[in-house]
């Protein structure tokens, strides 16, 4: 992937086709979260850096890391842009098409050993992501060495934890192609993990 971690943020292409992901995400919803939703919040986080400077100098995960301690308004449009960014990338990233790449490695056997299985871990993080309320986010992340399943509304991340998947649901995300059907969403998403991905993140999540 391309490296682009501070200002000027520019919107990254996808790591795929637009109807790479397609019968689970359609070509239209890529389109437009990528090509708009995403890349309002990089041009937001632009307009929000260049009221501060100082900002220039920080990568992406330091500004959501220091965004608590500017003063408002500034603070909020620097973690909501910041993390729509970090939350959009990381969650393209994660998705091929048709995936048919089962965890192997590491992970897998911490997942049977934490979840009891991968079934019990796709239930349990469906679950999760049908219990936000509104927008936001579900995540399987590593804390103290430690898989475990977190939500964060909006575009809040889990930083510091360290994250190694995510389940945007957002209605931009979904509305298209499953209407108010969070659920089935989730069920096509399962379909198209990169699970190799997951195992890098997850191998470099354990060497923090
Ligand atoms: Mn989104």
């Amino acid at each position: 992937m391309q490296e682009n971690n501070m200002y000027p943020f520019v919107n990254l292409p996808l790591p795929y086709a637009y109807d790479a992901l397609e019968p689970y995400i359609d070509e239209k919803t890529m389109r437009l979260h990528h090509d708009k939703h995403l890349q309002t919040y990089v041009d937001n986080l632009n307009a929000a850096i260049e009221q501060d400077p100082r900002l220039k100098q920080l990568p992406l995960k330091q500004l959501i890391a220091y965004a608590d301690k500017l003063p408002q308004p500034l603070q909020n449009a620097i973690r909501n842009n910041a993390g729509g960014v970090y939350n959009h990338r990381f969650y393209f990233d994660q998705l091929t098409n048709p995936s048919i790449v089962r965890p192997d490695g590491k992970l897998m056997q911490d997942i049977n050993q934490t979840f009891g299985g991968l079934d019990k871990l796709k239930s349990e993080l469906k679950t999760a992501a049908l219990s936000v309320f509104g927008s936001g986010y579900a995540w399987l992340v590593v804390a103290d060495k430690k898989l475990k399943i977190v939500t964060t509304p909006n575009q809040n991340t889990p930083l510091p934890e360290c994250p190694i998947l995510n389940i945007d649901v957002w209605e931009h995300a979904y509305y298209l192609k499953h209407y108010n059907v969070r659920a089935d969403y989730i069920n096509d998403l399962f379909d198209i993990i990169n699970w190799d991905k997951a195992e890098e993140r997850y191998e470099k999540c354990m060497r923090k």
